[in-house]
Parts: structure tokens; C-alpha cells; sequence
């Protein structure tokens, strides 16, 4: 199957093209922010910034509909914002305070919402994948005709738990889309020394799982194959994989060395296919939208996130007696929302 790389342009809105410009530069303007709030020493921990590829989580959020569930890794603040959750509340999170959304006590990789139906935020590589299942178990079993995103690495997709887990799917028929965001590095490891195979999205096809390879870098094909997988998934016909081909700018962590690639190879990038440009140049050359009206969304964006960051630092570290709270469940959930 080839990379979707013109999507449909025709039926696309103007509303809609701005809806993601401004979804993937809140998330580009927020990560610089945890970056640089991190060189200023106030995150502690880990740090996992999503910086380049912004388009996946918005273009699959944007196929979602409410009650829909997602999980991810520890590279998970873009998954956060883009399911609608306060970038106070992350931003908080990540300077251990307690506004955060686990009141300062997660930090980075370790964040939920119940609400936004938000289940992490998982540091261990590839623990998501059967959680992601587990999700998708709970769905068909209530028949709430929801569908859980389940997001992992190109790295994690060479652990054993991952076809445990698509074994299991597709025994069950069970409704989750397993989304691959292939970055092209697991750490410093290039997927070509680590994978024996190019491509993944194939990798469901010993357990009659379809899957398909779609273009990270452009919000509108990723959408388009979101859509494709939901409708898949609440026909009932159990589940399906993305192998989102996208490539993060930054480092793996904050502490990384970056002796593994060019600089050019990033620049280049850059250059080339980021995916918030690809939106600007649509909406410019479309005339959709003025430079005037784009530097307006760019200035409300930096002041959502400046106001994140105020936020991150005023909220008060949490209380010493914190630490005996939120440890075990008061009592075993009967229900399941
Ligand atoms: C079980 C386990 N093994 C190793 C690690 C260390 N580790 C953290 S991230 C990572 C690479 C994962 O790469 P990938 O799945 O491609 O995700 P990406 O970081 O590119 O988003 C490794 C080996 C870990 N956290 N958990
Ligand atoms: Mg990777």
C-alpha cells in the first residue's frame, strides 16, 4: 500500500484547515515552552518532547468522536492537548505542581483524564498496547460502539506484548486502532538497524489484521486514514493499523546527545514537510486565511501558553502528605464509564 500523499483538498473547510493549524501550533508553542522551562531547571524527571509531529494526533483526533478512548507513551503532551485537555493542567504537571492533572505527582510520562477519556502517559516501552486492548475489550463488551487509539513507537513495535496484544484483537474482533508513529529512531537506535522489515503496517497480517501506511507529516492524510480505521472499527470488524510514517525534530529526551543523525537530515525535514507549514501554505495559497489572521492565531496561541507557564509556577508544590494519597483504589470499580 502507498503513503497517502494528496489527500482530498477539495472538501476541506477553511474552518477545518485553521481548526489544525491552530491544534498543531499550540502543541509546537507548548513543547518549546516545556523545553526552555526545562533548560530553566523547573521539570524534573524525564522530558519527551513532540516537536514534528504534531499532524498525528491531530488528524486522528480529528476522526474521533466523543467518548473515544487514547493511550500512549511517555512522548505524550501532544496527545493531551489535542483531546482537549487544559494546558494548564500539563503544564503544571510537568513542574511537579499541584494544579497538575496527577497533582504533581506524575510528571511527564504519567498523566490521566478521566474526562477527556485520556488513559497515559506509560514510561515503560510498549505497556500501553495491552492497556489500549484492555480498553477495547470494556467497549465491545458494554456494545458502546467507542474505539480506543492506541499509540506506540517503531521501537515498541518490536516487543513480544504488542502481538500478544493483536492476537487478542483480532480474536475478539475487539474496536482499537493500533497507531504506530514511526519517528524513524527508537532513542538513538535508526529503525534500519533495529527492524528487520521498512515498513510495519503489515505486521498485523499473520493475525488478519489490515493495516495501512499513511503520511505523518500531513494532517489532511492522516485524517483521512483516521476515519478510514474508526469506521472500520465501529462496523464491528475488530482492529486496525496506522503506521504513521511522521520524524520528531528534537532530541528522543531532553538528555540526548543527538550523535545518531545529521543535522542536515533534521533540517532538511523541516524544510521540506513540516506539517504546520504544509497547513499555512494551504491556507495561504487557498486564500483562506490572510497573514494578518495567521499572526492573530499565532499571538492567542502564546498567550494560551504563556498563561500554561504562569500557571506551572505559581501552582504550589504539593503537600508532604501527598505521598500517602492516590496509592491504592478506595474501592474496586464496578463500573467503568
Ligand atoms: C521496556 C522498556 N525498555 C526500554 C526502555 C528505554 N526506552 C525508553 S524509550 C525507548 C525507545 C522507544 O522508541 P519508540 O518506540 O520508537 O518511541 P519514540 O521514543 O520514538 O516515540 C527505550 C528503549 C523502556 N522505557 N522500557
Ligand atoms: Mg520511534
Amino acid at each position: 500500500m502507498a503513503t497517502r500523499k494528496s489527500p482530498r483538498k477539495s472538501n476541506v473547510s477553511a474552518e477545518e484547515l485553521t481548526t489544525y493549524y491552530r491544534e498543531m501550533l499550540l502543541i509546537r508553542r507548548f513543547e518549546e515552552k516545556a523545553g526552555q522551562l526545562y533548560g530553566m531547571g523547573l521539570i524534573g524527571g524525564f522530558c519527551h518532547l513532540y516537536i514534528g509531529q504534531e499532524a498525528v494526533v491531530v488528524g486522528l483526533e480529528a476522526a474521533a468522536e466523543e467518548g473515544d478512548k487514547r493511550v500512549t507513551s511517555y512522548r505524550d503532551h501532544g496527545h493531551m492537548l489535542a483531546c482537549g485537555m487544559d494546558p494548564k493542567g500539563v503544564m503544571a504537571e510537568l513542574t511537579g505542581r499541584e494544579g497538575g492533572y496527577s497533582k504533581g505527582k506524575g510528571g511527564s510520562m504519567h498523566m490521566f483524564s478521566k474526562e477527556k477519556n485520556f488513559y497515559g502517559g506509560h514510561g515503560i516501552v510498549g505497556a500501553q498496547v495491552p492497556i489500549g486492548t484492555g480498553l477495547a475489550f470494556a467497549d465491545k463488551y458494554k456494545e458502546n460502539g467507542r474505539v480506543t487509539f492506541t499509540y506506540f513507537g517503531d521501537g515498541a513495535a518490536n516487543q513480544g506484548q504488542v502481538y500478544e496484544a493483536f492476537n487478542i484483537a483480532a480474536l475478539w474482533q475487539l474496536p482499537v486502532i493500533f497507531v504506530i508513529e514511526n519517528n524513524q529512531y527508537a532513542m538513538g537506535t535508526a529503525q534500519a538497524r533495529s527492524t528487520s522489515t521498512k515498513d510495519i503496517y503489515h505486521r498485523g497480517e499473520a493475525f488478519g489484521i489490515p493495516g495501512e501506511m499513511v503520511d505523518g507529516m500531513n494532517v489532511l492524510a492522516v485524517k483521512d486514514a483516521g476515519e478510514k480505521a474508526v469506521a472500520h472499527c465501529r462496523a464491528g470488524k475488530g482492529p486496525y493499523i496506522l503506521e504513521i510514517k511522521t520524524y520528531r525534530y528534537r532530541g528522543h529526551s531532553m538528555s540526548d546527545p543527538a550523535k545518531y543523525r545529521t543535522r542536515e537530515e533534521v533540517q532538511k525535514m523541516r524544510e521540506e514537510r513540516d506539517p504546520i507549514e504544509q497547513v499555512r501554505t494551504m491556507l495561504l495559497d487557498g486564500k483562506h486565511a490572510s497573514e494578518d489572521d495567521l499572526k492573530a492565531i499565532d499571538k492567542e496561541i502564546k498567550t494560551v501558553v504563556s498563561n500554561a507557564a504562569d500557571f506551572s509556577r505559581e501552582s504550589p508544590e504539593p503537600q508532604p502528605q501527598e505521598l500517602w494519597t492516590d496509592i491504592y483504589a478506595p474501592e474496586i470499580p464496578q463500573e467503568v464509564n
